[in-house]
């Protein structure tokens, strides 16, 4: 069975979206072969008919789910036999923890990088990110964006729990990767697609981790234009 993946684009072709990479992950973990098509973000309301307001929205067989977190919970149900996304229940529970995270994550770590998305978009995709993360925000783009040094290092300081943790075990998962490590992944491959940060700069045990991921899913992660 092949998947397929409706995947967050700028105006050039590259696939940004942190959820979209970390269902693709999610795809690759379990051996899923899967294609893409490029989504902008105001194509959203459109697809398949309409219905979702988010992406990634991936399509299995005659199924469609539009969560990346529940496509990782139907992989698991579906192909046990293969590798594991949670190691069980209690992994479940915890990848809900580490999502949330990643959530609040994405909000610091898009500060420095909101005009760079903003510019990389087409005209008319501009003007509705401008409006809904000016909403988001509650300020204008050029004000989140007004003091870089200060939101890297923010988004840094963030990241100390998983630093911690990747001083002691290989992966968030343990000994080998879960879908806790996508979800974190799928962070850092924006921000790489994006280019206008590089959060992986003078942070080695991050580095050393995400070129782990890079041994298991290069593939994948090469595949930054779909
Ligand atoms: N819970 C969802 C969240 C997905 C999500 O927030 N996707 C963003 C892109 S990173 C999106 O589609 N945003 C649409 C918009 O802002 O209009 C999932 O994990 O799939």
């Amino acid at each position: 069975m092949n998947a397929h993946v409706y995947d967050l684009t700028l105006a050039d072709g590259r696939r940004l979206s942190p959820y979209c990479w970390a269902a693709k992950l999610a795809l690759a973990h379990k051996g899923v072969a899967f294609e893409t098509t490029a989504a902008r973000f105001v194509d959203i309301p459109n697809i398949r008919g309409g219905g979702f307001k988010t992406v990634p929205v991936v399509e299995l067989g005659d199924e469609v789910v539009g969560d990346s977190f529940e496509l990782a919970l139907k992989l698991e149900r579906d192909f046990p036999d293969r590798l594991t996304l949670f190691a069980g229940d209690g992994g479940v529970a915890l990848s809900r923890f580490v999502g949330a995270h990643a959530a609040y994550l994405l909000g610091k770590m898009s500060r420095a990088m909101v005009l760079a998305i903003h510019d990389g978009l087409d005209a008319e995709t501009q003007a509705y990110f401008r409006t809904s993360r000016e909403k988001m925000f509650r300020r204008p783009l050029e004000e989140v964006a007004a003091n870089p040094e200060h939101s890297i290092a923010s988004a840094r300081e963030a990241m100390t729990p998983i630093k911690i943790l990747l001083r002691q075990q290989p992966f968030l998962g343990g000994d080998e990767p879960l879908f806790a490590d996508m979800l974190i992944a799928g962070l850092f491959q924006w921000a790489r697609v994006v280019g206008a940060v590089d959060y992986l700069d003078g942070e080695d045990k991050l580095a050393a981790w995400f070129s782990r991921l890079e041994d298991r899913y290069g593939e994948t992660l090469a595949k930054t234009r779909g």
